[in-house]
């Protein structure tokens, strides 16, 4: 069955990175579904090596659906909470590996396993060995075959140009699907061909979304385009090139951000200011950035390019620190800003997921820029933000929204409930147009969804 792209009128995705099930689960009910999150992609789920790195999700020992983040009952009792609120689950499924350790162990759920030896589930000739670099392991970006068959980082990486793998692979989607999941980030995407990870869609028991990570990487001969025919895929220089702009450009040359840019077509992208790896491995803003982290996840929800997903991390201090854990290494039930961000939550961020949303399918009208860092656009009829990130206040200024006029909230400074806003109120004149002032660093934002 073929892939869906995200549908419907919500198609923000929070990647709620660690989080264990009962605390997506409580998430998406008390949070997501109210906020108007249409889509929560939650770290892997399968059984995996043991120890207290955030990366032993990556390191696969078995399928079964039993990890730090929780067992197999917790995950199908936090699908249906999901969507008893409305809100569609997504799982980071890693397929082109398995373990990396070169001694074997036990795994978190108790199978044993070895390096190329995976009981009841693979062998060694399920795996390739590439008979490179002394270690079969992966140096040559620009190297396809290299890139596709030997080991990203020492992990067993798997044949999966067999019938065997595929098969295997596919029972443990399917499964997946059997528990209401609804689509896939297809990890390490670049390191499978696409004719691969076709043969898995296609051995599919409905429909699912995908979403392929393949890092763009400038003169590599595996590119991301190759992909798009499977499903969406992550566009990683719309975080890089974001902060760039932010951080020493102007934001007045977003004013052609996505296509213009060379980046994916719009309908295939898929984009977030920064993920788990790249907020560890730099040259992307993040929740250290505070206030520009913000308002850069303002723009994209604002800016109609690719599917966004909003990014959700706990609190770390050096690359390999695992989640907040109990003493016997599973993950601790989410505490927001302790320990853990929850930038999905940022009266900013949350708000802008309903301007989307009301916003979904108008087109960019009335974009202003001052040639710097102060930049506005509509949203034909339905929304409208200005964003001055000057280190001065703009202030005696008008904008043309081109909104009908009324009553609208801020939903930058206030939160829109029950049809009271709990911030300033901006009013549309009968010509569109409304007046303002925008502190430094700071943005103001309007739409149909948040009227009074
Ligand atoms: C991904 N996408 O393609 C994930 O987004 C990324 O987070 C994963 O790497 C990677 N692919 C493999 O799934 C992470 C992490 C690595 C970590 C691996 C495996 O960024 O640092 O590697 O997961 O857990 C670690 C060690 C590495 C070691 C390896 C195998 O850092 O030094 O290699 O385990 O034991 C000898
Ligand atoms: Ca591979």
């Amino acid at each position: 069955p073929a892939a869906a792209a995200p549908t419907g009128n919500k198609k923000v995705i929070v990647q709620l990175f660690e989080w264990n099930w009962p605390s997506v689960a409580a998430e998406c009910q008390s949070t997501l579904g109210p906020k108007g999150y249409g889509f929560v992609q939650v770290s892997p789920p399968q059984e995996h090596v043991r120890g207290s790195q955030w990366w032993v999700a990556y390191q696969p020992v078995s399928y079964r659906i039993e990890s730090r983040k929780g067992t197999r009952a917790q995950f199908q009792a936090m699908v249906n909470a999901c969507h008893a609120a409305g809100v569609k689950v997504i799982v980071d499924a890693v397929v082109n590996h398995m373990s990396g350790q070169d001694a074997g162990g036990t795994g978190w759920a108790g199978s044993s396993y070895g390096h190329y030896d995976y009981p009841g589930t693979y062998q060694t000739q399920d795996f390739h060995h590439c008979g490179r670099n002394g270690n079969d392991d992966i140096v040559n970006y620009q190297d396809r075959y290299e890139v596709q068959n030997c080991e990203l980082v020492n992990l067993a990486d798997l044949r999966t140009e067999s019938t065997y793998v595929r098969d295997r692979l596919a029972a443990y989607l399917n499964d997946l699907l059997s528990l209401g999941v609804d689509g896939f980030r297809m990890d390490a995407s670049k390191h499978m061909p696409a004719a691969d990870i076709a043969a898995l869609r296609a051995r599919l028991s409905r429909p699912a979304y995908l979403v392929q990570e393949v890092i763009h990487g400038a003169g590599e001969p595996i590119q991301p385009e190759e992909y798009t025919g499977n499903g969406d895929v992550h566009e990683f220089r719309y975080g890089r090139d974001l902060a760039r702009v932010f951080r020493s450009e102007r934001l007045a040359y977003l004013r052609n951000f996505g296509e213009g840019w060379g980046h994916l077509p719009s309908g295939s992208a898929a984009v977030f200011v920064d993920n788990h790896d790249t907020q560890r491995d730099g040259g992307v803003l993040t929740y250290r950035d505070r206030g520009i982290y913000a308002l850069a996840n303002a723009f994209m929800l604002a800016w109609p390019y690719g599917s966004p997903t909003v990014m959700s991390s706990y609190t770390f201090g050096n690359r390999d620190q695992g989640p907040p854990s109990d003493g016997a290494g599973r993950t601790l039930n989410t505490t927001c800003y302790s320990g853990w961000e929850c930038e999905h939550r940022w009266p900013v961020i949350a708000n802008m997921v309903g301007f989307r949303n009301a916003t979904e399918g108008a087109g960019v009208a009335n974009w202003y820029d001052n040639g710097n860092n102060h930049i506005a656009f509509s949203r034909a009829g339905k929304g409208y933000i200005t964003i001055n990130d000057e280190d001065h206040a703009i202030t005696g200024r008008s904008y043309h929204a081109g909104l009908p006029a009324g009553r609208y909230c801020d939903v930058i400074h206030g939160t829109w409930s029950n049809g009271s806003c709990s911030g300033p109120v901006i009013t549309v004149d009968g010509n569109g147009w409304f007046a303002a002032d925008i502190p430094a660093h700071d943005a103001v934002a309007i739409h149909v969804g948040a009227r009074l």
